[in-house]
C-alpha cells in the first residue's frame, strides 16, 4: 500500500508537469557585459524571460541552436523587434519540444566577442509512458 501511494504521488506530480512550467529570469547587462545567470537548466514548456538591466544589448540564439530566437523589444517574427537596444526591455521565449535534450546557446549580438554568451540546457518533463505499475 505504501509503495502504491508513492507511485500514485509520482504519477500525480508528473501529470502536473505542464501546469508547473516555470519562468526563468536571465538578467541582461547591467553592471557588466554578461547574462546573469549565464547557464541555466530548463524543461520543455518552461519560459525564459530576458530582462535588460542596462546597456545596449539584445539576445539571439546561436547558429544551429535547437530553438531560434532574436529578441530585445519583443522577438523577431513574433510581433517584436530583436534589434540591439538600450531600452529597459524584457522578452520571453518558450522552450519548445523541438529543443528537448538540447543545449540552446545564445549571445548578445553587440558583445558576443566580449564573452556575453550563455546557454539553456533543456530536459524533458517525466514521460508518463515510462511508468509501469505491477
Ligand atoms: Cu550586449
Amino acid at each position: 500500500m505504501r509503495k502504491s501511494t508513492s507511485l500514485l504521488t509520482a504519477i500525480l506530480l508528473a501529470a502536473a508537469g505542464p501546469a508547473c512550467a516555470i519562468d526563468h529570469t536571465i538578467h541582461v547587462g547591467g553592471a557588466g557585459l554578461v547574462f546573469t545567470p549565464s547557464n541555466i537548466e530548463a524543461l520543455v514548456g518552461d519560459t525564459v524571460t530576458f530582462v535588460n538591466d542596462g546597456g545596449f544589448h539584445n539576445v539571439a540564439s546561436d547558429a544551429g541552436a535547437p530553438l531560434a530566437f532574436r529578441c530585445a523589444n519583443g522577438c523577431d517574427g513574433n510581433g517584436g523587434n530583436g534589434d540591439i537596444s538600450n531600452a529597459a526591455w524584457s522578452a520571453t521565449i518558450t522552450i519548445s519540444q523541438a529543443a528537448a535534450h538540447g543545449s540552446i546557446g545564445f549571445h548578445c549580438e553587440a558583445h558576443q566577442a566580449s564573452g556575453m554568451v550563455g546557454s539553456i540546457s533543456v530536459t524533458n518533463p517525466v514521460d508518463l509512458q515510462s511508468f509501469s505499475i505491477d
